[in-house]
């Protein structure tokens, strides 16, 4: 998968220049091989993915990417060209052998890179990497998967190997899950490497199967709002609900949530602790709710397909407590305009981060204006189209 760097969208060529004219400064010689991967939001299915179920992203238009050359030596350097991502921006080490294994450390922007190095399936030597986003950082946008997947498949543009998507969707997240130490689902590596413009993906988490489903966008518009909130996610909030639903599926008698519906649920509700019982109604209902949600959207049903948005975010908000008070403030206000919106829920991990909101594109102007009147904080708007996933760029 291959692309021309004529046929980017605008913006990506913007930022592809800027990261080659980076590349010539730090490196002094021109990056030769490059890749771009997507950031991503997801329209339905929310911490369902690493309970077997189903989720319902699409990818966005913001994107990192990642250019390279080979150096001949035995080192690899790497350059951000993010400045607000914890210091150094430049780091170098040995290519990894039987000698010298990679191992996590700081800065931990360059974990996310080192990780998918030391998982790669081809045998790697000495390159010049600079790597550069417009996926806003640790805005629930899946900036690190896009991070990840840019540098997989620029090293596939420099050390060719047969690997599949998932492979290579697998391998970004195990490098997530050693060298970040988020035990994120599959998710967002998945969508950054095989999304496609004008489709959201139906994946299904068990068989890791997907399909892609047309998004007819005409008069619609897909509006991401970022609160600009972070609350910690990767510490301790994220892992535990991974926990509460394990606990959920070995307490039903099920291999994962995914095999479970909510009779069974109740059936075994006076042997759970209540919260295990919430966080296991949130993960079976909103498997169902996906299913309906797609199968609304392919019949043009858009008012189902809202509806059951905001069912996901209360659902999300009251039984797996992953919202904050500033997305729920932002659902809120967008779902009092009287008309012109079909739904609005948190997207990603939670805790801060983005909603993401369908609606008539004439809504739009009213939406942002009633957000910057009556949201407490600063709020960013994206109206996005779904693009197309991770390709490697033939530079010109
Ligand atoms: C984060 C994780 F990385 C995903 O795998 C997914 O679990 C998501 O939170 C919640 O749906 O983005």
């Amino acid at each position: 998968q291959v692309m021309s760097s004529n046929d980017l969208p605008e913006s990506t060529k913007e930022l592809l220049l800027q990261a080659q004219s980076t590349f010539q400064e730090k490196f002094s010689a021109k990056a030769t091989h490059g890749a771009f991967a997507p950031g991503r939001v997801n329209l339905i299915g929310e911490h369902t993915d690493y309970n077997d179920g189903f989720v319902f992203p699409i990818a966005i238009p913001l994107v990192t990417i990642a250019i390279g050359r080979l150096n001949g030596e035995d080192v690899i350097r790497v350059f951000t060209a993010s400045e607000d991502v914890d210091k150094p921006q430049f780091i170098s080490f040995p290519v990894p052998g039987e000698e010298s294994k990679l191992s996590p450390g700081s800065p931990s922007w360059a974990n996310y890179i080192k990780g998918v190095i030391a998982h790669y399936k081809g045998a790697v030597s000495g390159f010049d990497m600079v790597v550069s986003t417009s996926v806003p950082l640790g805005g629930g946008l899946s900036s690190s998967a896009s991070v990840e997947v840019s540098t997989h498949t620029l090293l596939e543009s420099l050390f060719p190997t047969e690997c599949s998507q998932l492979e290579k969707a697998l391998t970004c997240q195990r490098a997530e899950h050693t060298f970040a130490g988020m035990p994120c689902g599959i998710m967002d590596q998945f969508v950054s490497a095989m999304g496609c413009r004008d489709h959201a993906l139906l994946i299904d988490c068990q068989s890791k199967e997907s399909k892609l489903v047309r998004l007819d966008l005409s008069g619609k518009s897909i509006l991401i709002i970022n609160c600009n909130v972070k609350h910690q996610l990767t510490g301790s909030e994220y892992p535990s609900r991974r926990q509460n639903c394990a606990d959920a599926a070995a307490a039903l008698g099920v291999p994962s949530l995914r095999s479970a519906d909510l009779q069974l649920l109740r059936q075994h509700q006076s042997e759970l602790d209540e919260l295990i019982y919430r966080r296991a109604r949130h993960v079976i209902s909103e498997i169902r709710r996906t299913e309906e949600a797609v199968a609304a959207l392919e019949g043009g049903d858009l008012e189902t397909f809202g509806r059951l948005m905001v069912d996901s975010h209360n659902s999300l908000r009251d039984d797996f407590e992953v919202s904050c008070p500033e997305l729920d403030s932002l659902v809120e206000i967008v779902m009092s305009l009287p008309e012109g919106v079909y739904g609005s829920r948190m997207t990603g991990g939670g805790f801060g981060g983005c909603t993401v909101t369908l609606c008539d594109t004439t809504a739009v102007d009213t939406i942002k204006q009633e957000v910057t009147k009556r949201y407490r904080g600063r709020a960013t708007f994206i109206e996005c189209s779904a693009a197309d996933g991770a390709r490697i760029i033939q530079l010109s």
